[in-house]
């Protein structure tokens, strides 16, 4: 079943041949005919997130066996945005696409990278003319981010029928994008069930789609210790091989985690990695029963029950073993956070919470990070830069907001991946919310609490808990279709979303996700542009 046609919006026009124009250049070295190809609107693609602005212009480009990808030879950076944006066309397209250094001045057709210094960051304008598609960026990450945009606008189908060869034909126009807020993340808890490298590689290439750039892995909790740690092995040995449920559990070597930074910083994301204590700490007290102070060897635990394990705060060991695996941890992390978790130590008692989250963050600073942390951390008293990530207590985010902490805001009622969609959803808990789609879309980082000053934002993040999902298909069904709604919240922040207007556009993702193979949930809310007998999946999951 070709699920594409019904999707296109620019192909019915191009069945007419009486727009076409075809126009043979004679100037330069051109390395084809030059096709003008009508009229189409690039303001009616749907795009995730949606960019600034978007203005059509009246001629597109199009696609084809002579086309390549150019970039600015100098720069390593945007050499590697080139060799991505070609390999991945390639594999869409089928076409040979070289990808090479700007050179002389022959001018091929093509798509070009160029350095600009008038752009920074995240920043690019995309511009599509008959001839060529310009990316200009300040930076290779804003050029990343222009290459979503450019797959994006990309038709699902090639057209065969207006030259002798199939052309993708992209429409004309002017995109200018810059991202609202800095950091647009999710967390996947790969302690509670573990996620090989290959699904957290796929759920990386997903998050870069919707220009995503910070991915958090929850590597440590009552049920599994995921990170291998030089110094102190067994938390990997022994730590490492339970999980809810009773399954396997598993771990990443330091090899394994040093792929996945390098894998994500291809990217353009940044790993942020989280040790969660002075709580959910049994996996870590199950390897080294001296760390919980209690003079017990705990039971491994499968079950999903929170805030039951504790560090013992007031022994020098504890502090010695958090700055080795703080080192060792953050020498293979080249992002600027470590997240230290904080959450739901219900049976440290306050007074020893406050003490070891006071001792803990300068040993985090000591190595350079910028310390994160659930937002109970803003409890104690905290000195230089930290990050506080608001969950559920206002007053935390007070406390934090009056500490002059930066929040990421990932309220449980809204941006809580592991919510069900609704009572007979498959997966998922529903102890802050049931999480329709649209309820997850519908709300805004700069006003949903009075407590947090817009300005004091820091982004966002969509957290992924893994009680109720052990692979790749389950994490896609909860993270989808959810997550690019989160993203565009991130990239755009409309200050009143409309449900009526995105849920267009996220129908138009429908395609992406069967390309990709994304196990979405076929949530009933979204006008799907098929029958739901066609659904895919539909019967598998529900
Ligand atoms: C609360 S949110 C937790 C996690 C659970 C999650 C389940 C937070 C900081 N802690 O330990 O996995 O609820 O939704």
């Amino acid at each position: 079943m070709n699920y594409s046609n019904w999707q296109r919006k620019i192909i019915p026009s191009l069945f007419f041949p009486g727009f076409l124009i075809l126009l043979m250049s004679c100037e330069k070295q051109v390395r084809r005919s030059q096709i003008t190809f009508p009229v189409t609107d690039i303001s009616v693609v749907s795009l995730i997130p949606q960019p600034v602005s978007v203005a059509p212009a009246a001629r597109a480009f199009g696609l084809d066996r002579f086309s390549a990808v150019y970039y600015p030879g100098e720069n390593p950076g945007f050499k590697l945005v080139g060799d991505y944006l070609a390999t991945t066309l390639r594999k869409r397209t089928g076409l040979q696409l070289p990808a090479n250094p700007i050179a002389g001045d022959t001018v091929y057709q093509g798509i070009f990278l160029q350095k600009t210094d008038i752009l920074d960051g995240e920043a690019y304008h995309l511009r599509v003319l008959p001839d060529s598609i310009l990316l200009m960026a300040g930076t290779p990450e804003g050029a990343f981010r222009g290459v979503q945009t450019l797959r994006q606008l990309l038709p699902g189908n090639s057209n065969n029928t207006i030259a002798e060869h199939p052309v993708w034909v992209i429409p004309g126009g002017l995109i200018e994008d810059e991202p609202r807020y800095s950091y647009r993340g999710a967390m996947l808890d790969v302690a509670r069930h573990f996620f090989t490298v290959e699904d957290v590689k796929k759920y990386i290439d997903q998050l870069a789609y919707y220009k995503m750039n910070f991915l958090h892995l929850h590597l440590t909790d009552d049920q599994g210790w995921r990170i291998e740690i030089k110094s102190w092995p067994k938390l990997t040995s022994v730590g490492g091989q339970t999980e809810v449920g009773g399954g396997p559990g598993g771990f990443y070597s330091q090899d394994d985690y040093r792929e996945l930074v390098s894998y994500a910083s291809r990217r353009f994301i940044t790993i942020v990695p989280e040790v969660d204590m002075p709580g959910h700490t049994n996996a870590a007290s199950l390897a080294y029963p001296i760390l919980n102070g209690n003079g017990k060897t705990p039971k491994p635990y499968t079950g999903t029950r929170v805030g039951f394990s504790t560090l013992d705060t007031r022994k020098d060991t504890v502090y010695s073993f958090i700055d080795d695996v703080v080192r060792e941890i953050s020498s293979m992390s080249p992002g600027p956070y470590f997240h230290i978790g904080g959450d739901e130590s219900l049976v440290t008692k306050p007074a020893d919470f406050k003490y070891f989250i006071e001792r803990v963050v300068p040993i985090v600073q000591k190595y350079g990070k910028t310390p994160v942390g659930w937002d109970e951390v803003a409890t104690a008293t905290l000195d230089g830069e930290v990050v506080a990530q608001f969950w559920s207590a206002e007053e935390n985010a007070e406390m934090a907001v009056s500490q002059g902490m930066k929040i990421l805001m990932s309220p449980a009622k809204k941006a809580y991946l592991d919510m069900q969609y609704d009572s007979i959803s498959r997966f998922g808990l529903h102890w802050a919310a049931y999480i329709p789609v649209d309820s997850a879309y519908t709300w805004s980082l700069s006003s949903y609490s009075e407590a947090i000053p817009p300005e004091q934002i820091l982004g966002i993040e969509a957290p992924l808990w893994s009680e109720t999902i052990s692979n790749i298909e389950e994490l896609e069904y909860l993270a989808f279709p959810r997550l690019p709604g989160y993203a565009e919240l991130g990239w755009s922040a409309p200050e009143e979303p409309s449900w009526e207007e995105y849920r267009e556009r996220l129908a138009d993702q429908f395609e992406y996700f069967l390309r990709e193979d994304i196990r979405f949930y076929p949530s009933e809310r979204i006008p799907w542009k098929v029958p739901d007998s066609e659904l895919p999946w539909q019967q598998g999951m529900e």
